[in-house]
């Protein structure tokens, strides 16, 4: 039987979503938004495309969430992109709101489906989307890991000259200003990467990655980045309905692994028919484990934020 997914928001991301999934006839698509004329248009549009690039899928767009039913995979993007200037921070009370209702729509729809969040900011509004929802803590995930490794790994790449695919990377933690990316971990071709390049320079794509969702922002203006990130959500809702059973940097939640408890924050995990299968913990450096402490810290003290803007928290 074909696979369902629902896409709950059907703005820049989701529509991206939508094609991705369509193209790789990954499964049928629910394009779920608030404004139902542009879930519907987008979905029209994509469904037009099918007898062009000889695709077999069904879309429709809907602002009811009962289309949602019996769904295999919810990818989530309802909420505010940031502007410019704008911290991914800065969107939480509003994202937060919209999170609510989203948890109880699923809730009540879908409650078996594996759930991607992809809204930011990231690790507190999946977090808040877990309690929110009462879903498993493993059928629930974010992603964030797969974008910000995937921009580290495109920077090194241009600069090394090698392709993408020869490189091998993770970046963890909160996926904000202090995310981790491993340089220690990285290897291209097999050969430890800092054999292959200075320190200034590694240091300053670091700092790009860790930016490099904001670099965009600045040219787009009117909103933020959708073709990675859809791309990097495909893979996850891929991995699931497939069972391939991927190791992926995602957003989980953390029950003591890497001495960390009760909080949701980017790490490698398997993703297979059973949601979240494992946290993979990699051994980190005393320098990436202080970093990674302190990404901890920024994600804690933002869903301390959260916390006081709604108590059920
Ligand atoms: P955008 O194009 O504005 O789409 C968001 C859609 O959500 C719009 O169509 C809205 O109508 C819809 N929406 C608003 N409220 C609701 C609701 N209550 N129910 C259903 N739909 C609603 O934004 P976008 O697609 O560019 O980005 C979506 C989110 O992803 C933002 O929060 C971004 O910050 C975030 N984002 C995350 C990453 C990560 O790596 C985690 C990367 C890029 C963007």
């Amino acid at each position: 039987m074909k696979k369902k997914i629902s896409l709950i928001g059907a703005g820049q991301i989701g529509g991206t979503l939508a094609h991705l999934i369509s193209v790789k006839e990954l499964a049928d698509v629910v394009l779920f938004d608030v404004s139902e004329d542009v879930a519907k248009g987008k979905a029209l549009d994509i469904a037009q495309s099918t007898s062009v690039d000889g695709f077999d899928v069904n879309l429709i767009g809907t602002s009811n969430y009962e289309d949602i039913k019996n769904s295999d995979v919810i990818i989530i993007t309802a909420g505010v992109p940031r502007k410019p200037g704008m911290s991914r921070d800065d969107l939480l009370g509003t994202n937060l709101k919209i999170i609510k209702q989203v948890s109880e729509g699923i809730k009540k729809n879908s409650p078996n489906a594996f759930v991607i969040c992809i809204t930011n900011p990231l690790d507190i509004i999946v977090m808040a989307l877990q309690k929110y929802s009462g879903l498993p803590k493993n059928k629930v995930v974010g992603m964030a890991g797969i974008l910000d490794s995937s921009r580290f790994k495109y920077f090194l790449s241009q600069e090394l000259k090698v392709p993408v695919k020869d490189i091998n990377t993770l970046v963890l933690g909160g996926h904000g200003d202090t995310m981790v990316p491993l340089p220690d971990h990285t290897t291209v071709n097999g050969k430890p990467l800092k054999q292959l390049i200075k320190d200034v320079k590694l240091e300053k794509i670091i700092d790009r990655t860790r930016k490099g969702g904001a670099e965009i922002i600045k040219f787009l203006e009117k909103g933020s980045a959708y073709y990675a990130p859809a791309a990097s959500g495909v893979e996850m809702a891929e991995s699931y309905i497939k069972d391939m059973k991927k190791t992926l940097p995602c957003a989980s939640y953390l029950n003591g692994e890497y001495g960390v408890k009760n909080l949701y924050a980017g790490v490698p995990v398997i993703i297979g028919k059973n949601g979240v299968e494992k946290v993979v913990e990699v051994k980190l450096s005393d320098k990436e484990k202080e970093q990674f402490n302190l990404s901890i810290k920024a994600v804690q003290e933002l869903y301390k934020t959260a916390q006081k803007i709604d108590p059920e928290l």
